[in-house]
């Protein structure tokens, strides 16, 4: 089937590009809108021109899979130029989501008609990039520097309507009427002289307005490199003639295309992808049917889970076993919807739905409705056993039973129930309903069917899954391990917690080790015995150091959770310094990176030798998307590529780290992880 087909309908010629799934610019696909627009040229009968897209979308960018092979001609910005000096009116009839180039393609067009559930969006700043092809310099002429700017530098879409509030859109079309609308607006406008370009108009911008525009997100964009070349390219198109701010589009773009920081996130897009497929097992599995799911407890994680699947629609029963916990559980989850919607993030009839399809309650035996059923109760195997046992007699046979545990033997607790073929593990991320991340656990006797049933629902409830092994911390928390025993003992040769943080948010990390504990809790996995003083961490929690949940930990807290460092723990790690010999001494925040970041990278050679990760990139999915790792590096795996595997193995050695394996081999080869 051809990449584009023209066909005429009276005096207007329609090109209908058809490149599933999205209608990505592929070679193909330009070379065909470039034969119609000459078709059309040439045709003397021909008066307009209609350019729409077969399938579920308008074209939704540049087709990412080209990127960094030999160009193809023609070049997309070339392409949109000469669907612009058209003498002919051409008319972008756009549905789904018309994405970077594919809105650019719109916006060379002369006029642009959309059904209301069509978004425009330019996502290019996601992947490291800005709109290549004419987007900066057309998006501030069509209608305004400050929706420019907002587009180019979020990459969020918008939709229809505000595109035609904006001047982007300028009619809107039936939602199953666009195609003979199109036609019918195209004849309407055949005659109409001149042609509107969006190059013969002007974009200004009020004094000061891109500055202004740089301060307020300095901290969003802090480390980026391509929200700052968005910016400068809709700051040409005020200040430069349309061809010029075109050659300057161009440059900013080709300094981010070869940047290492857009190889990274381009990584990342693929990477979150690849995630979704699980080797051995083919796409096209029956899953298991789920119409209701069960959780287990309705603390903070089990309220949190519940609501990924209210949300998507999908009714919940949640069991306590006191009235008290449940009442406060699902009053939580209450509160959580309404911030939502307060936010109008949410209308009051979806926290209506939201809330309707919630059954609280204190029967067990009410699971036995389920088709999946999620235990979130405390992380404890004896209490998971007991758990599961009573599951076994009376969940419905074929349902899914998962565990929510962050680091337990998912086979050992399969064990103690006649299905080990339905257990698995979905380790949510905290806070459960807002951390993209899920890790699903793959047990020994985990049936393929429950594994992809798992994976297809981790999707419907917006969340980005990654498979795991069963092994302690599977694998996000598995590598977090090495990283906090080495910041404990880095505070013993004298560097502060604050130090050491530091190092991490400079890395790009949202936060470091200390804040981060101080975030979940330092008294997490803490024997509990306040007369028992062996550490710094038992210390702090013997002096009601928990973290911020009581105002103080390895940092103090303000009223506003501001952290400020402490003397009382100051003098805390000297003890413990002193005690354990060792000799303080200046600490430079390379051996502070090196040590806690190579580790990390360590554990993961040892993750994928074993197996317990499919692949590089979905370790790098997992510490983007459930510890905040910075996307522009791409994850530790393809950050380690880029350092060199040589530098990461010799980085250990001095510092007396074994080198995994698989590390020592792929480093004396001068390899990498990510192919
Ligand atoms: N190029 C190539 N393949 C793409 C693609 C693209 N632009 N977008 C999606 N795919 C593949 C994707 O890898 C997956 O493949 C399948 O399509 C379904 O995607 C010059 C330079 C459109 C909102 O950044 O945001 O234009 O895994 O699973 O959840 O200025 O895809 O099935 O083999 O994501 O329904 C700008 C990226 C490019 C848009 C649909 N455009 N895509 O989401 O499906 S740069 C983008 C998306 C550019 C110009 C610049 C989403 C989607 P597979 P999916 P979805």
């Amino acid at each position: 089937m051809a990449a584009v087909t023209t066909e005429k309908h009276g005096s207007v010629l329609v090109a209908t590009a058809n490149n599933p799934p999205v209608n990505a610019l592929s070679a193909d696909v330009r070379v065909g809108l470039d034969a119609a627009i000459k078709e059309a040229a040439a045709d003397p009968e021909v008066t307009a021109v209609v350019i729409a897209c077969a399938g579920r979308t308008f074209f939704a960018g540049a087709d990412i899979t080209e990127f960094g092979k030999p160009p193809v001609e023609p070049w997309l910005p070339e392409l949109v130029d000469r669907i612009e000096r058209s003498e002919k009116p051409v008319v972008a009839a756009i549905h789904g989501t018309a994405l970077g180039g594919g809105l650019e393609v719109a916006l060379g067009c002369h006029y642009r008609i959309a059904v209301p559930s069509a978004k425009l969006g330019t996502p290019e700043v996601k992947l490291g990039l800005l709109p290549g092809a004419g987007g900066t310099q057309r998006l501030p002429r069509l209608a305004n520097v400050e929706l420019a700017l907002k587009l180019v530098t979020s990459g969020n879409p918008i939709g229809a309507k505000e595109g035609q509030a904006a001047g982007l859109i300028d009619r809107l079309a039936s939602e199953d009427g666009l195609l003979d609308e199109a036609i019918a607006f195209a004849r309407e406008v055949a005659d109409s002289r001149p042609l509107p370009r969006a190059r013969d108009k002007t974009a200004s911008a009020e004094p000061g307005q891109f500055d202004a525009f740089r301060q307020a997100n300095a901290r969003a964009f802090r480390n980026q490199h391509a929200p700052e070349n968005n910016i400068k390219a809709v700051e040409a198109a005020v200040s430069l003639p349309f061809d010029e701010g075109m050659a300057k589009e161009r440059e900013l773009f080709m300094q981010l295309m070869f940047g290492t920081q857009s190889a990274a996130l381009r990584h990342i897009f693929f990477a979150e992808r690849k995630a979704a497929k699980i080797d051995g097992i083919d796409d096209d599995i029956t899953l298991r049917p789920i119409n209701r799911v069960g959780i287990i407890g309705a603390g903070t994680m089990g309220g949190g889970i519940a609501m990924n699947f209210l949300t998507a629609g999908i009714p919940v029963t949640i069991v306590e076993m006191q009235a008290e916990a449940l009442e406060r559980g699902t009053g939580t989850i209450r509160k959580n919807y309404e911030a939502t919607a307060a936010k109008g993030r949410m209308s009051a009839e979806q926290v209506a739905g939201a809330m309707g399809a919630l059954s609280p309650t204190l029967d067990f035996d009410k699971l036995a409705e389920c088709d999946l059923i999620i235990e979130a109760v405390y992380e404890s195997m004896e209490v998971k056993k007991e758990v599961f046992t009573r599951l076994d007699k009376i969940a419905k046979p074929g349902a899914i039973l998962a565990s929510n545990t962050s680091y337990l033997d998912i086979n050992e607790i399969a064990a103690v129930t006649s299905r080990p073929q339905d257990v698995l593990g979905m380790h949510f991320f905290s806070p459960a309903n807002v951390m993209k991340l899920l890790e699903i656990v793959r047990g020994d006797k985990t049936a393929d069917d429950v594994l992809a049933t798992a994976m297809a629902l981790a999707k419907t409830i917006k969340k980005v899954a990654v498979v795991a092994g069963v092994a302690y911390g599977f694998i996000g928390n598995r590598m977090l391990m090495p990283r906090q025993v080495e910041a404990m003992k880095l505070l013993m040769e004298g560097a502060t917690p604050e130090q050491v943080d530091r190092v991490h948010t400079e890395f790009g990390m949202p936060m470091g080790p200390f804040q981060m504990s101080d975030l979940a809790g330092v008294d997490i996995g803490w024997h509990r015995d306040p007369a028992r003083i062996e550490n710094v961490r038992d210390a702090l929690c013997s002096a009601g150091r928990w973290g911020q949940k009581t105002g103080k930990g390895f940092y103090d807290y303000d009223e506003k959770r501001r952290p400020t460092a402490s003397a009382e723990v100051q003098s805390i790690i000297d003890e413990f310094s002193a005690r354990s010999g060792s000799v303080k001494r200046e600490v430079t925040d390379e051996e502070i990176l090196e040590r806690t970041v190579y580790p990390m990278i360590n554990e993961g050679a040892l993750i994928l030798a074993e197996g317990k990760a499919q692949r590089a990139s979905d370790i790098d999915v997992v510490w983007i998307y459930g510890y905040g790792f910075p996307p522009y590096k791409g994850g530790p795996m393809f950050w380690a590529d880029q350092e060199g595997l040589g530098k990461i193995a010799a980085g250990l050695e001095k510092h007396g780290f074994e080198v995994a394996p698989l590390l020592r081999e792929k480093a004396d080869a001068n390899g990498r992880f990510n192919k």
